[in-house]
């Protein structure tokens, strides 16, 4: 891990329905990121958020995208935020937000690296298209504009596509797929732990593999944590929730293995929303992991 951290936060709500998950970064900050990131670096910035105003909700007529310009604008803002913090030597840890925003990180990260390598933690698979998508929401498209499939104004973002190898993302804790995303993990050749991997293999083998895996292919690690990759049970602070994820202890116990593994070297967590949350209860637990895959340790 770098020893210099950048918070960024990127309070957008476009690319989905449910308003709240701008309210995500706060969210965050309210739970304490600060102090309990503090010990674990030798400078932490927080470079606020990116402006992202009160926006009409326009869907694009001829794609059928919800607010495809407004997307790629704020997200094209980020990715200018994120590379800067790269350039000049910070771990960009991005705070969001719904997971459209991964496009603005990705496009931000990925040039830095030769061959990067993408965790995509949540309980979705983030591959839809504009053809195969059922609400027409780009949180719903993240790893597939990422992999370069989509529309250009967001797999163009920052001047480049792709961003990343489908060979080079491993998706852990997958129950929720549309058809289209599954015919494409088929035809991709992307690595895929579903629940079912999960429980029967345990979490320490699904890192395990996991590591083993990019390390053998990548020189840089994104982590894209979904907080709906969690149970809703502890985590029921998200947008789109499925029955049946991943627990808090499993999760914390990743964490650290990535933190061993000194493999991460960009993260985000996203889809915090504090309006449908019990308590703050979400973003408190985002702050635990990130606590955890930054080096805390008990003793
Ligand atoms: N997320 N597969 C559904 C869709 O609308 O494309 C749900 C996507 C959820 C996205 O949670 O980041
Ligand atoms: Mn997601
Ligand atoms: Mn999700
Ligand atoms: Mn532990």
């Amino acid at each position: 891990m770098k020893k210099k951290l950048s918070i960024i936060g990127m309070p957008m709500d476009l690319g989905q329905m449910r308003r709240g998950v701008d309210m995500g970064p706060s969210a965050i900050r309210y739970a304490g990121i600060n102090e309990r990131l503090k010990p674990l670096f030798s400078e932490i910035h927080d470079m606020g958020d990116i402006p992202i105003g009160r926006p009409e909700v326009v869907v694009d007529k001829e794609s059928n995208l919800r607010n495809l310009d407004l997307v790629a604008e704020k997200n094209t803002l980020l990715s200018e935020k994120v590379d800067e913090a790269v350039n000049e030597g910070w771990f960009p840890l991005v705070l969001g937000g719904d997971h459209s925003i991964a496009i603005g990180t990705l496009a931000g990260v990925a040039k830095h690296y030769q061959s990067l390598g993408v965790i995509w933690y949540d309980a979705h698979g983030d591959l839809n298209t504009a053809e195969t998508s059922p609400s027409g929401n780009i949180h719903g498209m993240p790893l597939a504009v990422s992999i370069g499939l989509g529309h250009p104004l967001l797999t163009n973002i920052g001047g480049y596509a792709p961003k990343v190898k489908p060979e080079n993302v491993v998706i852990i804790g997958a129950r929720s797929l549309d058809e289209g995303e599954r015919i494409l993990i088929k035809e991709r050749g992307i690595k895929v732990y579903t629940m079912h991997e999960i429980d029967r293999l345990g979490m320490a083998k699904v890192m395990e593999e996991t590591i083993a895996y990019l390390k053998e292919r990548t020189d840089g690690v994104h982590l894209s944590l979904d907080l709906d990759g969690l149970d809703p049970s502890e985590c029921p602070g998200v947008g789109t929730p499925v029955m049946g994820g991943i627990s808090y202890r499993e999760s914390h116990l990743a964490m650290e293995m990535l933190e061993e593994s000194k493999l991460i070297t960009s993260a985000e967590f996203v889809e915090v929303n504090p309006i449908l949350d019990e308590k703050n209860k979400t973003a408190s637990i985002a702050v635990g992991l990130m606590g955890s895959l930054f080096g805390e340790k008990l003793l």
